[in-house]
């Protein structure tokens, strides 16, 4: 779905949503969810289907004032889920005829079948679970309705439960019994999400309170509800006692050996009479350049009328003010629940300080200046990336981040094992058995994200970002102290060699590390346990630094201090991916160009086994072909587009650009957008006459760039998957960026520029910066990175941005860190984020 009002109407359409008011009921509208003025209740509009089982963003949920504050209503099997817990599986049905929904939902774990009929009830929504069978024995006391409210939007208020008051506590200090491994419902493929220290006993929270009437946050108009249940006893229980991302939760236990309606209960979310949200006057926090187009996005709620002007006010040195602009807004028009007017004031050049107003709303300050893009990237470049290193102690100043993570190495995954990282290990296929050291994978390479695992695709990406950004760009900054010998990071502490150096070798190290040890690429080197997959904090103190040997007892050690019989030792998940080996085989290339100089061993190291690698993989890949292997299926080559043009640049050989050029003139004729960027990436290494060719796909670009103001408001190709779409904004304002440096008569700065503004805070939801701690007067404070227990950030992160929910909802939560979608920036991501900055200030100083 995309734009579903064109903006040629002066005038927002108000009339449209006049039925949803608060003196009025819920009713079932037509976007499939119970709705008055302030409240949405949705059921079942996001099912239990993401990527990484219970999402904390799913089954019934509210949004309440324009917050979604309520999610993961539905049958659960334990107290306090967790996001290894088992999720139903469900099918949705909406009659507008009765106004219900209904929702069926299966365990097939536990051939579980049940039932929720929501429907609306005055201004609540009548909440019913039905059985056809009874609960399954094994599950008596264990299944039950949850309902779940976001604990940073509840904590210091208060609740009455049945006439006696409480507060949410800020932070979980309520009591728990442990209670035998045996009770333990599944989770997740059988996966523990604790370590039972041997006890044979999990911890199962008790509740805050319990009783028959709740009303949550009296004292909090905006937040208030109220649950009541005649026929259940609903009790509050805080989920951050399990698991940090936990939230609050009220829950009735279903009734043992009954059929038909088990369960009922009412919910009354309270409604602001005549609320009507802020508008979020969305503009670029980190600043303006003096001539660059300027132009506000004002997001407002469908029932606020839309002023005629904003104005721009300048902020003196002696502290005065005084109105520098004041212009006309343009009408874009709805795009999903909101509409839209845009506020240009690309007429206010002179450098200095401002800030924007639009009725009562004052925005924060921004700086029009010819620097203000100069630094970016330093934060990601100086901070973000070199604590991202693996197998490192890292400081900052009086800070350790980390201590030397996994000093006992990598063992060979065991055969046939399903990860719950999205990976798998096939049979062995490398020289060691199960459960054996593969020697000399603790060594460079980089955290993937939020973790601390190494994905080899992702790293491969990584060397090859950072060799993309020294060659093109030479980067000679050095903030950084690397010493591979004492395997120590000193961040702020120049060492003489260019960080982007520094960091191609240190990634180059495990990525070598992996070809000269295992043989070839392994997927992943990643967590064996889940109860340590899950950590939070010092990457050092995941695992104990022990061999683990499984003769001993788990928790004892070997007398020499060696070896534990404590199974948390990291696996090396090795299954042969030949694509993957080609794609490193083009990664070592470039990083022995890169390095030679700098570490001519390893350089020589890294195109030793790219040549292997090349070799290897492409005989692999000949015999899948020739023996009809699925894998090569739609494939017009070896590799992707990059893949052969690197192959091209690091080899010369023909065949190669061959491969490439058949590859690409189908793929721009199929979609410019998404071959524009590799058909670029070529201009260098090829003739005039090719860019020649390339030109009228530069010109359809320049029609896909404009047509993007249409598709929505801000001009971006916004994405509406699972993961929010800062990685496909900061893509296309690079693309756009090299498209602008190649041909400046057809394609001109505005878009790269645009796509900064975006990231930088002219998005939907909410204005504040995408990037941590850069440049803004706003910056988003909280983000999903190894310290999100404390609610914090690590300078430089990218945050994925503004989530789209079905179905018309975005949202990006800077009160609550552990959202990964929204609010986890990725390594592949911030070097990624590194080249379209380094790429934009090229641009504007051109
Ligand atoms: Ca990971
Ligand atoms: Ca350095
Ligand atoms: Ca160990």
């Amino acid at each position: 779905m995309r734009k579903l009002l064109l903006s040629i109407l002066p005038l927002l359409a108000v009339a449209a949503c006049t039925r949803v008011d608060s003196r009025s009921g819920l009713v079932l509208g037509d976007q499939d969810y119970f709705e008055r003025q302030g409240v949405n209740v949705l059921v079942f509009s996001n099912a239990f289907n993401g990527g990484f089982n219970d999402e904390k963003n799913s089954g019934i949920e509210i949004i309440h004032h324009g917050v979604r504050t309520v999610q993961g209503g539905a049958v659960r099997l334990s107290n306090t889920p967790e996001q290894w817990d088992l999720v139903p599986q469900s099918t949705r049905s909406v009659d507008h005829e009765t106004g219900t929904v209904e929702v069926t939902l299966r365990y097939p774990e536990y051939n579980f079948d049940s039932r929720i009929v929501a429907r609306a009830e005055g201004k609540a929504v009548r909440i019913e679970v039905w059985l056809d069978k009874p609960v399954p024995a094994e599950l008596e006391g264990d299944a039950g309705f949850n309902i779940e409210l976001l604990p940073s939007q509840y904590w210091q208020k208060t609740y009455v439960m049945d006439g006696k008051v409480g507060r949410f506590p800020r932070y979980s200090a309520s009591e728990t019994v442990t209670r035998p491994n045996e009770e333990k419902v599944k989770q997740f493929k059988g996966y523990r999400t604790y370590d039972d220290r041997g006890t044979g006993r999990f911890v199962d929270p008790l509740p805050l309170v319990a009783g028959h009437e709740l009303t949550v946050a009296p004292d909090a108009p905006e937040r208030m509800i109220r649950f009541s249940s005649e026929d259940a006893e609903i009790s509050l229980y805080d989920g951050r006692l399990l698991a940090q991302n936990g939230w609050y939760v009220l829950r009735s236990v279903l009734p043992a050996g009954k059929t038909g309606k088990v369960l009922s209960w009412l919910v009354e979310p309270n409604a602001v009479a005549g609320w009507v949200r802020e508008p979020n006057v969305g503009f670029s926090q980190v600043g303006y350049l003096p001539e660059q187009q300027k132009v506000a996005v004002i997001e407002l709620d469908p029932l606020d009328k839309p002023r005629a002007t904003a104005e721009v006010w300048q902020v003196r040195e002696d502290g005065s003010t005084r109105m520098a602009f004041s212009g006309r807004l343009k009408s874009w028009g709805k795009y999903y629940k909101y509409n839209y007017v845009k506020f240009d004031f690309s007429s206010v050049r002179e450098p200095g300080v401002y800030y924007l107003r639009y009725g009562d709303v004052q925005t924060g300050n921004f700086i029009i200046g010819d620097d203000v893009l100069d630094r970016i990237t330093d934060a990601t470049s100086d901070v973000w990336i070199p604590i991202h290193m693996n197998h490192m102690m890292v400081n900052e100043a009086y800070r350790i981040w980390h201590g030397e993570p996994f000093k006992e190495g990598y063992l060979q995954a065991p055969a046939n094992t399903d990860h719950f990282d999205l990976h798998s290990q096939g049979p062995i296929d490398t020289k060691y058995k199960a459960y054996q050291l593969i020697p000399g994978l603790n060594v460079g390479g980089f955290f993937d994200a939020g973790d601390f695992d190494i994905e080899t695709g992702s790293n491969i990406s990584v060397v090859q970002n950072l060799v993309s950004d020294w060659e093109r760009f030479k980067p000679m900054r050095d903030e950084t102290f690397v010493s591979e010998e004492q395997r120590y990071v000193d961040l702020h502490r120049p060492d003489g060699v260019p960080d982007v150096i520094q960091y191609i070798e240190h990634g180059t190290l495990n990525l070598v590390a992996q070809a000269e040890n295992i043989g070839h690429m392994a997927q992943t080197l990643s967590n064996s346990v889940l109860d340590n997959y899950h950590h939070l904090g010092d990457a050092a103190a995941i695992t104990d630094g022990l061999h683990y040997d499984p003769r001993l007892k788990p928790y004892q050690k070997s007398a020499d201090g060696k070896s534990s019989g404590t199974p948390d030792d990291m696996w090396a998940f090795t299954t042969r991916n030949p694509f993957l080996d080609l794609q490193a085989a083009t990664m070592f290339a470039a990083a022995s160009r890169a390095l030679g100089g700098y570490n001519d061993a390893l350089a020589a190291r890294a195109l030793k086994q790219s040549k292997r690698l090349m070799k290897e993989g492409t005989e692999l890949m000949e015999r899948a072909m020739a023996e009809g292997s699925p894998m090569m299926r739609g494939r017009g080559g070896f590799g992707n587009m990059s893949t052969n043009l690197q192959l091209y640049v690091c080899t010369g050989e023909q065949s190669y650009l061959d491969a490439f050029q058949e590859q690409i003139w189908p793929a721009l004729d199929r979609g410019v957008s998404f071959a524009i960027q590799p058909a670029l990436d070529a201009i260098p290494y090829l003739d005039e006459a090719y860019k020649e060719r390339l030109r009228p796909y530069v010109e359809q670009y320049k029609e896909y760039l404009d047509g993007l103001d249409k598709d929505n408001p801000y001009g971006v190709p916004i994405g509406m998957g699972n993961w929010a779409a800062s990685g496909s904004v900061v893509s296309f304002g690079t693309t756009a960026a090299f498209a602008s440096k190649y041909f400046p008569d057809i394609i001109g700065p505005e878009y790269a520029l645009k796509a900064a503004g975006y990231m930088f805070g002219c998005h939907p939801y909410h204005n504040y910066s995408l990037v941590a701690a850069v440049g803004a007067a706003r910056p988003k404070a909280v983000f999903y990175g190894n310290n999100r227990a404390d609610f914090s950030f690590i300078p430089g992160n990218v945050a994925p941005g503004v989530l789209f929910r079905q179905p018309d909802h975005f949202e990006n939560f800077d009160d609550w860190p552990f959202l990964w979608g929204q609010n986890e920036g990725t390594i592949a991501g911030n070097t990624a984020y590194l080249i379209f900055g380094t790429a934009l200030q090229q641009l504007v100083k051109e």
